[in-house]
């Protein structure tokens, strides 16, 4: 795209403003907008999100319900949750002639994201998480449109890596033999969370869905979590969906798509301090069963990350964004590392939740 096109983009929202490339996530592409960047824009990806007119609904009557929750509390609903920007006819978003649909929100100032994780900070990302959650709590989920259906169905995920190797779009199927058998073998437990909320085990609650650690902004002056954002996937759903894919991106020891798996490992400390800062955010409001099934959460969800990655790997590379080649396939080998490190240590976690259990829900 040329400046004019930024330009023409732009306009729609009243701003002629300079557009820089930012951001590092895998599905919408990011600018920032001004310099020193005083807007977000970015293409909202029409081919995961398909209803955009939904997608955008969902977003700003969640960040109207924050923006009044942060403002009760006494915070500053500027920096601590996103504002998005009206165009001329009153939308959300831009639809331009080529079918591509733009959004803006405001920037966030003096603020920045991690990829990996410290036990501090981390924590501090756990305290934001809980925190979100809590002030949803409230949040009618009947006005929420479900912008991904069966986002964290496990079963579902699963059923949608047999379909891509039935198809063998790529004809990668023949090559990724162990990492299938990997998936499989755990078919047995991929509906734990689904069932546990269908029965009404536990409870259905608003939920983020896309917890990675860059999906918080921390505050450059304090170092503090400051601002959730990536609100694309806030749906009804389960607390351990929020958990699980948390500790899936950042208790691991190292990035993503690590190519060497020896260096990927499910870090302890990171799982105890995400642990202990979760349950004391949401101390008094989160279930026995939900902490019960603390470990499995963090399980399901980096299998299913993992068969997600495999999946898309199968299928061309269609749905995650990818830089280099097999990154998918690379990114699906960490999760499942993770896992397998997770199931050795099995214990270790059910004692490390007990502790943060027996500290901080009384
Ligand atoms: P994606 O869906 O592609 O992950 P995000 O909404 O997470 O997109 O944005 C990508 C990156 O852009 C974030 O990780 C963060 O670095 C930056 N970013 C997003 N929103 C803001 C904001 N309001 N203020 C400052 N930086 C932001
Ligand atoms: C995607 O958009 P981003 O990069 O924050 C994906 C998540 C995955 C994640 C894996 C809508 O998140 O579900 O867990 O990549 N988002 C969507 O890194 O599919
Ligand atoms: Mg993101």
């Amino acid at each position: 795209m040329n400046d004019r096109a930024y330009s023409e983009i732009l306009s729609r929202f009243s701003l002629d403003l300079p557009v820089n490339p930012f951001g590092n996530g895998h599905i919408n592409s990011t600018f920032r907008v001004g310099e020193p960047p005083q807007y977000i824009l970015q293409k909202i990806n029409t081919n995961v999100f398909t209803d955009p007119d939904g997608l955008m609904e969902n977003v700003t009557a969640v960040t109207e319900h924050l923006r009044k929750k942060i403002a009760a509390e006494g915070g500053d609903p500027d920096r601590e949750t996103l504002t998005f920007l009206p165009t001329a006819t009153g939308a959300y978003y831009y639809r331009a002639e080529n079918g591509e649909c733009w959004r803006v929100y405001r920037f966030v100032g003096d603020s920045h994201v991690y990829e990996a994780a410290t036990p501090e900070l981390f924590a501090q990302s756990a305290k934001a998480f809980g925190h979100f959650q809590k002030l949803l709590s409230d949040f009618p989920a009947d006005r929420l449109h479900e912008t991904i259906p069966r986002f964290h169905d496990t079963g579902a995920r699963l059923e949608q890596l047999r379909e891509a190797i039935a198809k063998n779009k790529s004809g990668r199927a023949d090559e990724v033999g162990s990492e299938i058998e990997f998936a499989f073998a755990r078919a047995g437990e991929a509906d734990t969370i689904v069932s546990a909320l269908q029965t009404g085990k536990i409870p259905l609650r608003v939920t983020h869905n896309d917890t990675k650690l860059n999906n918080v902004l921390f505050d450059d002056r304090t170092n503090r979590a400051l601002c959730v954002i990536d609100l694309d996937t806030v749906m009804p759903g389960s607390l351990l969906y929020d958990y699980g894919d948390a500790l899936r991106f950042g208790a691991s020891t190292a990035a993503e798509d690590e190519t060497d798996l020896e260096k990927v490992r499910f870090d302890f400390d990171l799982f105890r301090a995400y642990t202990n800062a979760y349950l004391e955010a949401l101390s008094g409001s989160i279930t026995e069963r939900e902490i019960a099934l603390l470990p499995t959460g963090a399980k399901l969800i980096t299998l299913e990350c993992g068969m997600r990655f495999l999946a898309d790997y199968i299928n061309g590379d269609v749905y995650f964004r990818i830089h280099r080649e097999k990154q998918n396939l690379d990114r699906a080998r960490t999760q499942f590392k993770l896992v397998a490190d997770m199931e050795s240590k099995w214990d270790e976690m059910q004692k490390i939740v007990a502790g943060a259990k027996a500290a901080f829900c009384k």
